[in-house]
């Protein structure tokens, strides 16, 4: 059974990750952290402690008394955010994953945190992206997690922290929407879709981006973390994926619930470029291989389910 304290609980991947891991090892095994607090459900349902992740001395005085023995560490600023705000970037996602390691290389836990299509660049080739490849990124946020991955592999191989993580594509979700990344624009699209029949796109016609409904995300999360140490080459960014679509097809999809969705544009220059810069689609041919990664949902069957939670939600 797992002991288990995660950074950013009440973030989009975070208050959804919390559900699902209390109802696998239990309420009270599972510790959420956060820097504020809210209404969230996540608070009630288990423990939560208030958490900063620049505080190193708190988190390690959290994970000791709470007897931890894994770290998932999801505190982070996104990519344009990180992009409009790249000090504080660079301050807050190296600086909290370094805690992270740090506090779970002196208490031996087994780590996780996510790295992102965010960590390829312009010179990364753009289609079928294989795993072990050129990343040059030039965005702020792609540069955080080149060297997260890096130092990830530094904990693993010279340290010998268990680390492990995966390279998340866009993740689609109902319960807690994203803030500050490039693929937003596939959540904010099904909201409006529902509130208005129509939405206007930040991002141009013709971008692809690989994508992922969250239900997939998070066993993906909870499959890697239980998967047999011996049979991981990589470890800590393996290429995960589900699908990958440009905003027409997004919107072809709606219109088989929502016959007269009307999509338009009014691009967003910085947001653009920094999709411009990801890959079209990635391989994730050794998530599969190494520990049996499989995607549930394609574009149509996660925008049947979208529809039919926000609409339920309502
Ligand atoms: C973002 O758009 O910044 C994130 C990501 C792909 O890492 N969703």
């Amino acid at each position: 059974m797992k002991k288990i304290i995660i950074t950013g609980a009440l973030g989009q991947i975070g208050s959804e990750l919390i559900v699902k891991l209390r109802s696998i090892y239990g309420a009270d095994n599972v510790l959420a952290t956060d820097i504020r607090k809210t209404d969230s459900p996540v608070i009630e349902s288990g423990p939560f402690e208030l958490l900063d992740v620049m505080d190193a001395e708190r988190m390690h005085t959290l994970a000791k008394d709470f007897g931890a023995d894994t770290m998932m560490h999801m505190a982070a600023l996104l990519s344009a955010t990180a992009e409009a705000k790249p000090l504080l970037a660079w301050n807050l996602n190296m600086g909290g994953l370094v805690n992270a390691l740090e506090t779970s290389r002196d208490l031996g836990l087994q780590f996780f945190t996510p790295s992102s299509i965010g960590a390829f660049g312009p010179s990364t080739p753009k289609k079928n992206t294989p795993q072990d490849t050129l990343q040059r990124p030039t965005t702020m946020y792609g540069v955080n997690k080149v060297a997260g991955e890096l130092l990830c592999d530094y904990y693993y191989q010279k340290l010998g922290v268990d680390t492990r993580g995966v390279r998340f594509p866009g993740l689609i979700s109902y319960v807690t929407p994203p803030g500050g990344g490039t693929t937003d624009y596939a959540v904010d699209i099904y909201y409006k879709a529902l509130e208005t029949g129509k939405y206007t796109s930040y991002i141009e016609q013709g971008t692809y981006m690989d994508m992922m409904y969250m239900p997939d995300a998070l066993q993906a999360i909870v499959d890697l973390m239980e998967a047999d140490a011996s049979k991981l080459e990589h470890r800590n960014a393996f290429n995960v994926t589900a699908m990958s679509f440009e905003p027409e097809q997004i919107a072809a999809s709606i219109r088989k619930h929502i016959p007269n969705f009307e999509l338009s544009y009014d691009v967003d220059p910085i947001r653009q470029e920094i999709a411009n810069s990801w890959p079209d689609s990635i391989d994730a041919t050794a998530a599969k291989n190494e520990w049996g990664f499989k995607a549930q949902y394609d574009l149509d069957s996660m925008t049947k389910d979208m529809l039919d939670k926000l609409a339920n939600n309502k």
